[in-house]
């Protein structure tokens, strides 16, 4: 099967998962209803809940827990891009090919809906413990998806990367730093969540984080190869934004050439320590490949 027609057959079984979590649009309060929904509805290629489910299924998971983590993954990747366009941080209008959320609520709605997405996804991924109250793994998985998303994580990315703003001098390990945790703290936490549901040992749960840290560099380092040669209707989102915001990127760093290069060694690392498990799941190892190779 062709992959683009694979991956996009996945992300509707994750958004079977994510839609049933989506809250109803009514009552006084609906607008933010309207919001949250408007931002996760907007489109987006379903990475990190497909990356769940995957690696779920390599571990040969069946536990029901799975869904409201899906969905709370969605829920907290969709909040931090609603906020990351606002005036504030990247003051970017367009996103998935449409409108970023403060482009058409306003702008305290915007930061509302983000809040409320991050809240949200906390309220969901707490029903699993409705659903499987005595899975100790159902606890260890709310502990990554807290700290992943958090000041040790995904947010401590972003505070440097925007302290780091208009500074072209900044030095490598800052720039890793920040990749490490903006983008690739949450693409850790999506497959370490699935393979924790999945039943996998302590051992296979820090080699999958491993996996998860390369392709996280790789996927972000992409994105700024993307940034420079992307096409924005592909993209569905502005190109140029990194030299509009004079972000110190790889491309700047090592040139594109190189970063390209970047990119597929660690995506080759990535691959071969998932390979070394004594699993397997060849659609995850042809995602993996497919995210970093992406044109969107
Ligand atoms: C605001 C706390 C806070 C964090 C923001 C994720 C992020 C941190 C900023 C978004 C900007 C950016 C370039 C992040 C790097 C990660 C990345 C490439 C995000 C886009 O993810 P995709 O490609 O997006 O999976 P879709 O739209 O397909 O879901």
């Amino acid at each position: 099967m062709d992959i683009n027609k694979e991956i996009a057959y996945k992300a509707s079984e994750a958004d079977r998962m994510i839609y049933q979590y989506l809250p109803a649009e009514k009552g006084y309060q609906k607008t933010i209803f309207a919001a949250m929904n408007y931002s996760v509805l907007a489109g987006g290629k379903r990475i990190r809940p497909i990356l769940m489910i995957e690696t779920f299924k390599l571990f040969g998971g069946s536990s029901e827990a799975l869904a409201p983590f899906v969905a709370a993954m969605e829920m907290i990747h969709t909040y931090s891009l609603v906020h990351d366009d606002l005036p504030a941080m990247d003051n970017d209008e367009i996103r998935r090919g449409k409108p970023t959320t403060h482009a058409k609520f306003g702008e305290a709605i915007g930061v509302l809906a983000g809040d409320a997405l991050l809240n949200y996804a906390f309220e969901t991924a707490l029903g699993a413990l409705t659903i499987e109250p005595d899975n100790k793994a159902v606890h260890r998985a709310l502990l990554v998806l807290a700290r992943k998303a958090g000041v040790y994580g995904m947010i401590g990315g972003q505070v440097v990367d925007v302290e780091s703003e208009k500074q072209y001098g900044i030095s490598k390990n800052r720039l890793d730093f920040i990749y490490q945790l903006k983008t690739g703290a949450l693409i850790e936490a999506a497959m370490m969540i699935g393979a924790i549901l999945g039943g996998a040992t302590d051992e296979e749960v820090d080699k999958i984080e491993q996996v998860a840290s390369k392709i996280g560099l790789a996927f972000q380092i992409q994105d700024d190869v993307l940034d420079v040669i992307g096409d924005q209707e592909t993209l569905g989102k502005a190109v140029g934004s990194d030299e509009k915001n004079q972000k110190a990127t790889y491309v700047i760093f090592e040139g594109l050439d190189k970063a390209k290069q970047e990119v597929a060694d660690l995506t080759k690392e990535a691959i071969d320590i998932l390979q070394d498990l004594p699993y397997e799941n060849p659609f995850l190892t042809e995602l993996l490949r497919w995210m970093v190779l992406r044109d969107k």
